[in-house]
């Protein structure tokens, strides 16, 4: 079978870093088209840097990364450099990059791709605010119907939030993004803090990585090693949730997750909500389902998958 399409858009961040090299090491099953930033974790600057280093770390110059949206459709910018330090790639030491962004806007980029290719062949992994995937549907309805699919991290339920006690980073960032991309009618899948925060990267499955011995899995232990710093902080667990990993791993073993067709909506007006994915896990309401939330996670048969293909590259 042909490996499928996907467009990866993200604001790197160490947890990104190390989706875009899970799916750079996944050539049989996935097809990366491109990498578009977005403004999250840190600034646009920082995630477009960061997304050239990991591109030259992975080796594989011919994959495009384009500059996207430099702030939220309506708020101020939210960034999390308490987590990620001042670049969002903190911890590894890795060389500047070399090769230049792709030119043109990350938006036109994400609406020709999607018209020029066959309708229902290309599906979106955004893994920061969805601002970008928000504008390009805002702006060409049309492209909608022409997305397979939309898997994307975001969103808590059991969880319920990281960045305030009611929302999840990447939906609070962009809350009118979130609402239009879960009104869009795509069919959508969410990796919500409920799976990721069972994602864990103990010192065992870190180590574990480290012994590969490559450049690359000395760089994914060393960035874990320092976004570990805060969880392990906050939360007193041993060791992180590795977000954004997830999102590939579910493109690659859907079998490793479980989860239920829900409704889902938005809350974008309450600024002490602002962002909460207000998911309807128990069907408590008449509203349509409008995603597939996942809700577990096979952590241990995700760590060996990512151990695995980490030590393609
Ligand atoms: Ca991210």
């Amino acid at each position: 079978m042909a490996p499928r399409k996907i467009i990866i858009d993200t604001d790197p961040g160490q947890d990104d870093a190390v989706a875009i090299l899970l799916a750079l090491a996944s050539p049989e099953e996935l097809d990366l088209l491109a990498i578009t930033c977005v403004a999250g974790n840190v600034p646009l600057d920082f995630t477009t840097r960061n997304a050239r280093i990991i591109r030259e770390l992975s080796g594989k110059a011919e994959v495009p990364v384009l500059a996207g949206c430099d702030r939220p459709m309506t708020r101020a910018l939210v960034t999390a450099e308490h987590v990620h330090g001042r670049t969002g790639l903190d911890g590894p030491d890795l060389p500047d990059p070399m090769l230049p962004l792709a030119p043109g806007h990350a938006v036109d980029h994400l609406i020709d791709t999607l018209r020029c290719h066959p309708a229902g062949s290309i599906t979106l992994c955004p893994i920061g605010p969805l601002t970008n995937i928000a504008t390009a549907l805002d702006r060409a309805p049309d492209i909608a119907p022409r997305i397979k699919e939309i898997v994307l991290m975001g969103g808590a339920y059991f969880a319920v939030g990281n960045v305030t006690p009611a929302a999840e980073f990447n939906i609070h960032v962009d809350p009118q993004a979130a609402d239009i991309v879960f009104k869009s009618d795509v069919p959508i899948t969410v990796v919500p803090l409920d799976v990721t925060h069972k994602a864990l990267v103990t010192r065992a499955r870190n180590d574990a990585i480290r012994a590969i011995g490559t450049p690359v899995a000395r760089a994914v232990a060393e960035m874990t090693d320092f976004f570990e710093r805060y969880d392990r902080a906050k939360y007193g667990q041993d060791g992180a949730p590795l977000h954004d990993p997830c999102v590939i791993a579910y493109l690659l073993r859907p079998d490793l997750f479980s989860g239920r067709h829900i409704n889902v909506e938005i809350e974008t007006t309450s600024e002490l909500t602002m962002g909460m994915t207000v998911a309807d896990w128990w069907g408590v309401t008449d509203r349509a389902a409008n995603a597939l939330f996942l809700g577990d996670i096979d952590a241990d048969g995700f760590f060996a998958l990512l151990t695995e293909r980490l030590a393609r590259l």
